[in-house]
């Protein structure tokens, strides 16, 4: 313990209020409150009276529990346990020898007071989060720490946005969103930290099961996970704030989490199809160029993207009159060809003349800026210059911001709006932005600087729903916190055209997804460098199963659209960026799924396999939800690769061929042929996986047109299919369905109920078999037709009972 460690001195006094119980110690207190979701918050403070909570990310009204049963295509239904919708449960306390518990649903803490140290239990379980210290520390004690045990076999995920493996053990990391630039070909191992987005929560997961701590404090908090024995948590603040998640199990922890937090609603589908960027279409003409080679050359595309290069002199919310003369037109034009423009919108705020610009003239007389302590405006260097940064804590700037976005919107006619440089980015000019102070001076910069981009966030979502109330608006964002899963999709930044930066987008992205962040991805080629036609070929096989599915490169890079490196790269994207069309119902029910219960949409065999210890620190493969185990090429000259097969049957993906499929009985590891056109793909046995047919956008998708690929085994699909757009979805007209499937020696049943919501059913439904030979089939015990192993049932909204043989 470094000498400068203090603990929290002698336990003094325990008050027993109706909703906390709070223990006094001689240099400090302990809060312990129920919290929604099964969880209990600790806050921990150095000083003996405890100010009021406070927290941007924990809601006031909690995310509901799952409302149906519908915890979507798994084998084995996810044991997400129901959270109390309403506030908190009541906390049973009771006194015990030398300490006290408080009780919240499953959850016991065991407060044990000397020394003051808490350990928490679910019923009849073993104790877990078990304090090994508790003080502060530093010159002024000015860092609140909390100390827990780690055992032997337990591995930690989570923290969001973070370099290094999935298994987060043997690193430390910092909570600072910080924009950074890696120059060089760091790979997963690199030490880079902090980057762009704060997420200070994790799971500490073992073959016994899984707990989860948040630690909400918006400060720069620290972690340590490089000690054998023991970890720890620390914030800068005169309270730490934390969360205890109890699992047991990972979707448990994520369900919880995200009924604190709040869960990522239904994006509209058009964001789930491919993204195609550069930093920048700098013309009409060049955007115009982009959007049509992708259509003529077949390429499906939905996102074209404007990068900062369109405004008149980096000033948001304007235009280039020269090179985009007629900004709305263009987006007309391309909308009416299936494309959804989107604009980047930065923070910064051009210091302009007076009556130059209405929006610096607006902040500066509606107080909108944020300024240092001594009263004046904060200003530094961004894209135009001088900037002064919207006071985005502030609620009166939030709705002036949003006005910007609302009227950015309904006059260019524009469906997404990018956040970039956000952290915030800037080179100080006025003093250090360490000095500056937020939401009309009360919040220092040290405990806002977190958060800023997640109130921005919010302001601009409260801008897209002021346009229309029915839509569905989509953020990207690059800086981000806890919560902004409920308004934004995240990228990571600034990659770069490197081997080793495709690897290691695996487990960043697996672990923002265990970090309650469903929607996110990384620039598909790489963002810094040349990329090259090898590279950007694999890393579009692997992209096309990120849950967000962007091409994007820097200004001073070579082009990277998918046809730059010649015809047969090309034709590799295309191929997989076609798959990824037809997989779109595939990956809408798991967004869906993600918006009942918090759960990842790309996720470490963990999830599915959580007592198998070969998934425990698997850093390149990953399942996209339950059925498909995607194990992309990561290294140049590759054509085969080593894959890992969990417990289970396994087929290699064929979708096209009939009959007999050869399949794999796992645990195993096989080698899997990899050409250069070829993902090793594998889908798990019992899947129900929805396809629908081919298109360009998703727009043009005939969504009627549904088929539902069957592979031999055991397996369940909630099916949920909505309008795609709206929010009709919430006043019941959507509709789901669930099937089963269930195999036998010789044949294959599949059964489904009648579907719940208000939404007609399509009209007919395609169910193709694989992985057998199907000869005739009967539904409802009557013969039907079989044409190469698919047959076709007309919807009537009643069970049925479908075998194929
Ligand atoms: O200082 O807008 O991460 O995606 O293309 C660079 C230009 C600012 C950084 C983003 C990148 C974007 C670029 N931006």
């Amino acid at each position: 313990m470094p000498s400068t460690f203090r603990s929290l001195g002698d336990f003094q006094l325990l008050t027993d209020h109706d909703d906390r119980v709070v223990a006094t110690a001689s240099r400090g207190a302990i809060e312990i409150a129920p919290a929604p979701g099964g969880a209990l918050r600790v806050r921990l403070s150095r000083r003996k009276r405890l100010p009021k909570y406070h927290s941007l990310a924990v809601s006031p009204s909690p995310a509901a529990a799952p409302s149906t049963a519908a915890s979507a295509s798994t084998s084995a239904p996810l044991s997400v346990r129901s959270a109390s919708a309403q506030g908190t449960a009541a906390a049973r306390k009771r006194g015990r020898g030398g300490g006290f518990s408080v009780v919240n649903e499953n959850l016991t803490a065991q407060l044990q007071f000397d020394p003051l140290a808490l350990s928490f239990s679910l019923k009849r379980g073993p104790a877990f989060a078990v304090d090994v210290a508790l003080g502060a520390r530093g010159e002024r004690s000015e860092r609140v720490v909390v100390r827990k045990m780690l055992r032997p076999g337990e591995h930690i995920y989570g923290l969001g946005e973070k370099t290094g493996w999935l298994d987060k053990r043997g690193r430390k990391y910092k909570m600072r969103n910080s924009d950074v630039w890696l120059e060089h070909p760091a790979g997963i191992g690199n030490a880079t930290d902090p980057l762009y987005a704060s997420f200070p929560v994790f799971v500490v997961h073992s073959a016994k099961g899984s707990y989860g701590i948040f630690v909400d404090n918006a400060e720069f908090v620290e972690f340590d996970f490089t000690h054998e024995d023991w970890y720890e948590f620390s914030a800068p603040a005169d309270v730490l704030n934390y969360y205890v998640l109890p699992g047991p199990t990972l979707p448990d922890v994520l369900c919880q989490y995200t009924t604190l937090t709040g869960r990522m609603p239904l994006p509209a589908l058009w964001t789930l199809g491919f993204h195609q960027c550069r930093w920048s279409y700098a013309s009409e003409a060049e955007v115009r160029r982009v959007a049509a080679e992708l259509r003529q050359r077949d390429i499906p595309a939905d996102g074209i993207w404007f990068d900062i290069d369109y405004m008149d002199g980096f000033r948001v919310f304007t235009w280039d009159k020269k090179r985009f003369p007629r900004p709305k037109q263009l987006a007309a034009d391309l909308s009416a060809d299936g494309f959804h423009p989107i604009t980047i919108v930065d923070p910064g705020v051009k210091v302009d003349d007076a009556n130059a610009y209405r929006v610096y003239d607006e902040g500066r007389t509606g107080d909108h800026f944020i300024k240092h302590s001594n009263g004046e405006e904060y200003n530094g260097k961004v894209w135009p210059g001088r900037s002064a940064f919207p006071d985005f804590h502030r609620a009166e700037t939030r709705a002036w911001w949003a006005g910007h976005v609302r009227g950015w919107l309904a006059d260019f006619g524009l469906n997404g709006i990018w956040n970039d440089m956000n952290e915030p980015a800037s080179t100080d000019l006025t003093g250090p932005i360490l000095d500056a102070r937020h939401d009309s001076g009360k919040l220092p910069h040290a405990s806002a600087r977190n958060t800023y981009a997640l109130q921005m966030a919010r302001a601009t979502y409260d801008g897209m729903l002021q346009h229309d109330p029915d839509s569905r608006p989509f953020i990207l964002t690059r800086a981000a916190f806890s919560g902004a899963q409920t308004v934004a999709a995240l990228w990571c930044g600034d990659n770069h055209s490197h081997w080793e930066h495709l690897a290691s987008s695996l487990p960043m992205l697996m672990n923002l997804g265990l970090s309650g962040m469903p929607f996110v991805g990384v620039d598909i080629g790489g963002f810094g460098g040349d990329s090259s036609g090898e590279l950007l070929a694999r890393w579009t096989q692997a992209g096309v199963f990120y849950p967000f599915c962007r091409n994007h490169t820097h200004n001073q890079t070579r082009a990277q659209e998918p046809w730059t490196f010649g015809p047969e790269v090309e034709a590799i994207c295309r191929k997989y960026l076609s798959l990824r069309y037809q997989l779109l119902p595939y990956l809408y029910n798991l967004f869906y799924e993600a918006s009942q219960t918090g759960a990842p949409v790309m996720r470490p065999l963990a999830w599915h396999y959580p007592k198998d210890p070969v998934t425990f620190n698997l850093n390149d493969q990953f399942m996209l939800g339950p059925n498909l185990l995607i194990a992309p090429i990561l290294a140049p000259g590759l054509t085969a690769r080593a894959v890992y097969l969990p417990k289970g049957r396994w087929y290699r993906w064929s979708v096209g061929q009939f009959g007999k499929l050869p399949y794999i009985d796992g645990p195993t590891h096989l080698i899997a042929d990899a050409p250069l056109d070829e993902l090793p793909l594998f889908v798990r046995a019992g899947a129900i996986i929805p396809m629908w047919p081919l298109a360009q956008h998703t727009s043009a998708i005939d969504r009627d047109d549904a088929t539902l690929h069957v592979w031999p085994g055991e397996g369940v699909l909630d099916f949920y299919e909505d309008d795609g757009a709206t929010r009709a979805y919430a006043r019941g007209d959507y509709c789901l369905t669930r099937f089963k499937v269930i195999a036998d020696s010789d044949g294959v049943a599949v059964h489904w109920g009648r579907p719940k919501g208000t939404r007609p059913e399509r009209p007919s439904l395609r169910f193709t078999f694989h992985g057998l030979p199907v000869a005739a089939a009967r539904l409802d015990g009557k013969p039907i037709i079989v044409r190469q192993n698919t047959v076709r049932v007309k919807a009537d909204g009643q069970k049925h009972e479908l075998v194929v043989r």
